[in-house]
């Protein structure tokens, strides 16, 4: 039996499919889990990210907005080739080449398409919804976690991104508003398509799949299933995203 891949993710302190709630290791735990690859996760707190990177020999994904190498997860090591592999576009691109047998993620050559894509697709999201969920999202995490997130958010992105205790009213309608917009022009791409199917291919899961599954696993974990904000997602055009995490719900359990 080979051994388990191990995937580098950061925890929440909620329990079960909720402790992962990042939107880019989530795109790595579903594209495991449906490629039917073994793996292991190995939770990393945040304050601790740089150090388990620099330790296991994870390049940087980026550079600081005050200098410096920006150590990210997720991060995979395969002990089956002793590869470590930083970002998640990096880790679909590598696990497709190494286990060709299992089922893949850029069918049909769609590797220029499928990060066209999901880089598209979560320019067009991310912005709202960092606003959206920042605060539920920093009251997630350890005691540490939680002041290593807010802090960062300004040293690493700018003063746009601090996270304030509360909001008016008006400014969190428009954020909501703001996102909707998001996933209604994601959602008129997927109308281009001629397949009734949930994913972007239609029937066959892809990788730019789990780059919209990420950033829906992300809002349900910190908003809450039974949540007013989650309830939202819903039913944006027509159930769209609650048609797609219905199939990727076999893909959700923890490892
Ligand atoms: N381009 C990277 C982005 C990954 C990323 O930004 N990860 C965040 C968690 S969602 C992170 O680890 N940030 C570290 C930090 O902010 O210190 C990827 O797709 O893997």
């Amino acid at each position: 039996m080979s051994e388990p891949i191990v995937l580098y993710d950061i925890p929440t302190i909620f329990p079960g499919t909720s402790k992962a709630w990042s939107p880019n290791t989530w795109r790595i735990r579903l594209a495991l889990a449906y490629k039917g690859l073994s793996f292991k996760t190995e939770w990393v707190d945040w304050p601790d990210i740089e150090n388990v990177c620099k330790a296991i020999g994870a390049e940087p994904t980026g550079i600081k907005a005050a200098g410096g190498p920006f150590y990210t997860l997720p991060v995979i090591r395969d002990p089956e080739t002793g590869a470590v592999i930083s970002d998640s576009l990096k880790i679909a691109l590598y696990l497709d080449k190494t286990y060709p047998n299992t089922p893949p993620l850029f069918p049909h050559n769609t590797q220029t398409f499928q990060s066209a894509f999901g880089h598209a697709a979560y320019m067009a999201i991310i912005g709202a919804m960092f606003h959206t969920v920042a605060l539920p999202t920093a009251n997630s995490f350890s005691p540490a976690g939680s002041e290593y997130f807010r802090a960062t958010r300004t040293s690493n992105f700018g003063e746009a991104f601090k996270i304030p205790e509360s909001r008016p009213a008006d400014e969190v309608a428009q954020f909501w508003k703001a996102l909707e917009g998001g996933f209604d022009l994601v959602s008129t791409w997927w109308d281009t398509g001629n397949s009734n199917g949930p994913f972007i291919m239609g029937d066959s899961l892809t990788y730019g799949d789990t780059v919209i599954a990420g950033l829906l696993y992300w809002a349900k974990v910190v908003l809450g299933e039974d949540s007013e904000g989650w309830k939202k997602f819903i039913v944006w055009d027509g159930g769209r995203w609650a048609r797609l995490l219905k199939a990727f719900e076999q893909y959700e359990n923890m490892n």
